[in-house]
């Protein structure tokens, strides 16, 4: 007779339809052996923690083999664990310690480009001009008499020309980073090599991949002019992301490479899955990249990218869902990541911006479809703004003076001096400085304190896990409601959840809608009904069987 020991992952092969993932930015969450940086082993440590808080899978940014110019996004090696991270054992241990929690792992991948330290590409640079090394990336001779002027006008996200010039005259495509050369996704050995590269993680148990850059691997053939550039325009191109067409992006072929890809995710047990993190220029051609013979999710940055206002809001979940379901993949919202502002910032920072962000994260784990929480978000965490320059590491700064530092900051865990528990006890290093005003928000400051942020992303997360009618995979039901309110419901066949925000001047009355079962802020009662305060949301929840 055989023993199966039940897993504590549920066997749900479609659990990424609903999950609630948690973006552990690597470098900045839990430091294990006080060097100031964050780590594998820190992350063990703190499982614990994403279990209580109540999450269902972690996304880890990337932790492979890098000289870090862009924060590991720059791979050297996508087999291995920078040794700044930990080992390919600690990893292995990690990914068995998440499941025993019932946590799910989501690596990054990284395909557009790899390091210039990458084999490949230091081979591309010693074998020369029409070497087959070369044809690996996108190497091109120059215009002008000589070649002094690059191929074409496509410039770097991170500002500048996307072209490098090397001593022997040819160039080198970046979109990012020079130190981020751009992979040529026609050659088949480099089709080849990422297909290898999903097994060599999926056989280590991850039970899915963030995609980088995943509207990047196909250029237009020929490489066309833009025509819109800061020459022309004294515009940046990157202003098109997500708005006009690029020949650098989500060109149709980039869906092969997906087509190819699922098959490889589906031969293994258990719902293995891929997030694409794809900027379209509109949310139909961003749905192209989902559904059953490519990836799983595509992120909704229109929903990050909504201001506070109800109009906003409704177009972009509208728009969202009505795209899902016409492919039959869930929606997947999310708020922050470690490229964005921070939402309190963005939000209006200070009280007003937590207040909203509080309120934000009630109305996006409301909704139907997978949620994605950046690290810190949980504890309301702002924007850092005031970073010294020369702290700063993000590639961008140099070229653009914009830097996506402020949202690296590590995370404050515990105790009274910064950095707050990040590492080891009496350790006081770390990569960025935490403000002084983390004291307050740090997890053991929040921990058990009625009305705290942490506590609020607990219940939430906690309802949203229990409740019948958010376990309804589907739409809303949107309510009438006063301008500046937004409310929608979700039912189950005997219970309803109502959400309510209120993003108008005015506090609202909210009745009908049952009893409150997270707000927040505080609600006040009268004659049966609820005062919402302005900026708030709450879910009230009724039994209609
Ligand atoms: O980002 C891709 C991207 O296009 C943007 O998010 C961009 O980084 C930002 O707008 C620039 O300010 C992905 C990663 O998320 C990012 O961290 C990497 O730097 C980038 O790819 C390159 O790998
Ligand atoms: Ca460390």
């Amino acid at each position: 007779m055989t023993v199966s020991t039940p897993s504590p992952l549920t066997s749900d092969a479609d659990w990424w339809r609903s999950a609630v993932v948690y973006q552990v930015y690597v470098r900045s969450f839990a430091d294990s052996n006080g060097d100031g940086i964050g780590d594998l082993n820190g992350i063990r440590e703190r499982l614990p923690y994403l279990r209580d808080l109540g999450v269902d899978a972690l996304w880890l940014t990337p932790f492979y083999t890098s000289p870090m110019v862009d924060g590991g996004y720059d791979v050297a090696d996508y087999r291995d664990v920078d040794p700044m991270f930990g080992t390919l054992g600690d990893f292995e241990a990690m990914v068995t310690e998440a499941h025993a929690l019932g946590l799910r792992i989501i690596v990054d991948i990284v395909p557009n480009h790899t390091s210039d330290r990458h084999p490949w590409f230091t081979a591309a640079l010693a074998a020369g001009p029409g070497s087959a090394e070369r044809a690996r990336y996108l190497f091109a001779d120059g215009k002008g008499e000589n070649g002094e002027q690059p191929p074409n006008d496509w410039e770097s996200i991170f500002g500048g020309p996307a072209w490098t010039r090397l001593p022997d005259g040819q160039w080198y495509l970046h979109l990012f980073d020079p130190a981020q050369p751009d992979l040529n996704w026609r050659h088949p050995e480099v089709r080849a090599e990422f297909e290898d590269i999903l097994r060599f993680w999926l056989d280590r148990g991850v039970d899915g991949f963030r995609i980088d850059v995943a509207h990047g691997m196909i250029k237009a053939e020929g490489l066309p002019d833009v025509g819109f550039n800061s020459m022309t325009t004294g515009r940046r191109q990157s202003e098109l992301l997500g708005k006009g067409r690029l020949p650098y992006f989500d060109q149709d072929e980039v869906h092969d490479i997906y087509r190819s890809w699922r098959p490889i995710l589906d031969s293994y047990p258990g719902g293995r899955m891929a997030v694409a993190e794809a900027w379209a220029e509109t949310p139909q051609r961003l749905a192209r990249y989902i559904g059953p013979d490519e990836l799983h999710q595509a992120f909704s940055f229109d929903f990050l990218d909504a201001t506070w206002s109800t109009d906003s809001f409704r177009k972009v979940i509208d728009t969202a869902l009505a795209e899902a379901t016409i492919v039959g993949a869930p929606t997947t919202w999310v708020l922050s990541n470690h490229d964005r502002q921070r939402h309190v910032t963005r939000y209006g920072d200070g009280e007003v911006g937590l207040r909203r962000a509080r309120a934000a994260a009630l109305l996006m784990l409301a909704l139907p479809g997978c949620a994605y929480l950046y690290q810190g978000e949980e504890l309301g965490l702002p924007e850092v703004l005031d970073l010294p320059d020369e702290l700063r590491q993000d590639p961008a700064f140099l070229r653009t003076g914009e830097s996506r530092d402020g949202c690296r900051v590590p995370i404050p865990w515990s105790g009274e001096l910064a950095p707050y528990g990040f590492g080891p006890a009496g350790s006081e290093l770390s990569w960025l400085p935490a403000p002084a005003t983390w004291r307050a928000l740090s997890v053991a400051a929040q921990t058990d304190e009625p009305g705290s942020t942490l506590e609020l992303y607990r219940a939430a997360l906690r309802i949203r896990r229990t409740h019948p009618a958010l376990a309804v995979l589907g739409g809303i039901t949107w309510l009438e409601s006063d301008p500046g309110v937004l409310a929608f419901r979700r039912a189950a066949r005997d219970a309803a959840l109502t959400c309510v925000v209120n993003i108008g001047e005015t506090p609202v009355m909210v009745a009908g809608y049952g009893e409150p079962v997270v707000a927040s802020a505080a609600l006040t009662e009268q004659d049966g009904a609820h005062l919402l305060p302005v900026d708030a949301a709450a879910w009230f929840t009724r039994h209609t069987g």
